[in-house]
């Protein structure tokens, strides 16, 4: 996964990934067109969580998840330790820099431990900072933080390069699952020129002119959750756009 993660940084070529939340997720409800096309268009990778981070039955998912869609990595995006399940690929290890809450910064991550260190998943170590106009979202509540505004541009850059310079490799700047803002696309171009690594956006992308905003600011990899739980088409759609402006892209090199 981290592979994959390096080479849509290291190209032009945008990603996406679809998110699951386990504790919202009716498999029954998709037919197996919706699999076929998301196979077709060229889903880059599965995330599996959500900010609950409650339920128990992950393992479930990711093997249902398995027999559909076979060749595409499933990454855990935990909610809290208990969602991690070793049937997945990688895991994404999460720690929420903008807050100050040391339970979310180092706790969860100590008590995850146990089960990583008999587990075979790969761990990526992902600096996530939750960025958006103050809008309140399940993240901020769960996690008693406040994300940093859009319009705090050093602020965001100076916390993703105090992750870099901790080690981190990976970038996740959400706005928060189903958020009315987004994630803004200078924010998003100012944190890819600093810390020059794979950078995920999500949060909030309900519109195909959200996702080229993103796509074009520099984005690596988008995520996309809510709407996809809501209309599953949707995410078809963002998975045929990603193909046409790669191409484009291609095109233009
Ligand atoms: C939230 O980035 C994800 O953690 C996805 O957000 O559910 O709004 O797509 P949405």
């Amino acid at each position: 996964v981290s592979e994959i993660l390096n080479d849509l940084s290291l190209s032009s070529k945008r990603g996406v990934a679809w998110l699951i939340d386990p504790d919202e997720f009716d498999f029954e409800k998709l037919e197996e067109e919706f699999f076929w096309q998301a196979s077709r268009a060229e889903l880059d990778l599965i995330f599996i969580g959500g900010s609950q981070g409650l339920t128990s039955g992950v393992d479930e998912l990711i093997f249902a998840l398995q027999q559909k869609l076979p060749s595409i990595p499933k990454v855990i995006f935990p909610g809290s330790e208990l969602q991690i399940s070793d049937q997945a690929d990688a895991l994404l290890f999460l720690s929420l820099l903008s807050g100050r809450n040391p339970e979310y910064l180092i706790g969860q991550q100590v008590k995850a431990v146990e089960k990583l260190r008999s587990s075979e998943l790969e761990i990526l170590s992902t600096a996530y900072l939750l960025v958006n106009n103050g809008d309140i979202c399940s993240v901020h509540r769960k996690s008693e933080t406040f994300p940093l505004l859009n319009q705090d541009i050093d602020q965001i850059v100076n916390t993703a390069l105090a992750g870099k310079y901790l080690g981190m490799c990976h970038f996740y700047l959400d706005a928060g699952s189903g958020s009315d803002s987004t994630v803004s696309p200078e924010v998003i171009k100012a944190v890819k020129s600093a810390v020059n690594r794979p950078l995920i956006i999500g949060g909030g992308l309900d519109s195909l002119e959200k996702v080229q905003r993103c796509f074009d600011a520099d984005a690596d990899l988008i995520v996309i959750g809510n709407q996809a739980q809501k209309n599953p088409d949707f995410l078809i759609e963002v998975l045929d756009y990603k193909r046409f402006y790669n191409a484009a892209l291609h095109i233009d090199e």
